[in-house]
């Protein structure tokens, strides 16, 4: 079983070299959290822009302020359910006289952001020992950035020492096959494609099976964008997902949804639609750093709790981040510890 995120224990070092190894890392996730709190930065001034002399509150918090609260996520695509969840438990505390001023009740909301956030915080596994690849289905609707993620994370995953193999099985666009193929020259990953016009399925089928004979770590499987309410391209996600598991058996192994962030409400639909037809394992959410839509983050994690693997906040490679629930409610409220 391999994590991300865990990083390899170094030993014999001396306690000196301990000192500064401990220094650099401080300051590199000091450096990576500006980072998410610059990528967060619209959606940050959405949410609590117009509540911050709340929590500068020298007095005791009222109802009304927990109604100013409400409101404010209300407004921020947070999403009924999940401000009422947040809400209650704020009111909970205030019942308890456990807020007392602005600053608890900021360190209260952080709780809560962070119960609703930390079941879905949960990182992608990629297990090594199977009998193949562990195949990673990536899906969609048109421009959410399944190819730019399917790039990134080629790169991840061989830093990460695993030999990867990608799939061509957006076979609705010519160009979407030449893309990824001239991605994988540049990279020197294999990319499994057909040539001319050709049904996706019987494309990652044979991927699935070359890449159990060449013995690879990870498969990619790139799909066409398509919009949850067409019907007929949600059946085909449908067969994609039957056929590799023909193939091998327990496979895809991540069903992957890439959402565009800025799209907002209308992300509760595509997960709904995209999970019923092709079991949804895990979601990344892409361009938070140019919207202000990003509360939708708490909308999908209490109405679906489907894992979020990764976040993109920005074009870089090192701008795609493994999802962390901590790490995202601090950037949102700017507590830096
Ligand atoms: N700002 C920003 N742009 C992104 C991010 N992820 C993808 N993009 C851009 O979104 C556009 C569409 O991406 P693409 O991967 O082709 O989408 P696909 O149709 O789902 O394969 C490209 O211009 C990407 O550079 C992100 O996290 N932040
Ligand atoms: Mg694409």
């Amino acid at each position: 079983m391999f994590t991300f995120g865990r990083k390899k224990k170094t030993s014999n070092l001396s306690d000196q070299s301990n000192d500064k190894t401990l220094a650099k890392t401080q300051e590199e996730k000091r450096g990576l959290f500006k980072v998410l709190k610059d990528g967060l930065s619209r959606t940050r001034e959405n949410l609590t822009g117009g509540i911050t002399d709340l929590f500068r509150r020298g007095e005791k918090i009222d109802p009304r302020s927990l109604e100013e609260l409400e409101d404010h996520l209300l407004m921020s695509d947070v999403g009924i359910e999940a401000t009422e969840k947040i809400i209650q438990g704020l009111r909970d505390r205030l019942k308890k006289q456990k807020l007392e001023d602005g600053q608890s009740l900021k360190m209260a909301l952080r709780d809560q952001m962070m119960g609703l956030l930390d079941p879905v915080s949960k990182p992608l596994e990629i297990s090594t020992d199977l009998e193949g690849p562990f195949v990673l289905l990536m899906v969609g609707v048109n421009g959410a950035g399944k190819t730019t993620t399917i790039g990134k994370l080629t790169k991840r995953f061989q830093e990460q020492g695993l030999s990867v193999a990608l799939a061509a099985g957006d076979t609705f666009r010519a160009a979407a096959v030449e893309q990824l193929q001239a991605w994988g020259e540049r990279n020197n990953v294999t990319v499994i494609a057909h040539s001319g016009s050709s049904d996706p399925a019987s494309v990652i089928y044979d991927a699935v099976s070359s890449c159990k004979a060449k013995d690879i770590d990870v498969l990619i499987a790139d799909t066409a964008g398509r919009l949850q309410t067409q019907q007929h391209l949600m059946d085909e996600l449908g067969k994609i997902h039957r056929v590799i598991g023909k193939v091998m058996p327990g496979a895809p192994h991540e069903v992957m949804l890439v959402i565009d962030a800025t799209t907002g409400q209308n992300a509760l639909s595509q997960v709904e639609k995209f999970n019923q037809a092709a079991r949804l394992t895990g979601l990344t959410l892409t361009k938070l750093d140019g919207t202000a839509k990003g509360g939708v983050v708490f909308a999908l994690a209490e109405r679906f709790l489907i894992p979020i693997r990764f976040i993109g906040v920005g074009e870089q490679k090192e701008d795609l981040r493994e999802f962390n629930a901590k790490e995202f409610v601090d950037a949102l409220l700017d507590i830096e510890e």
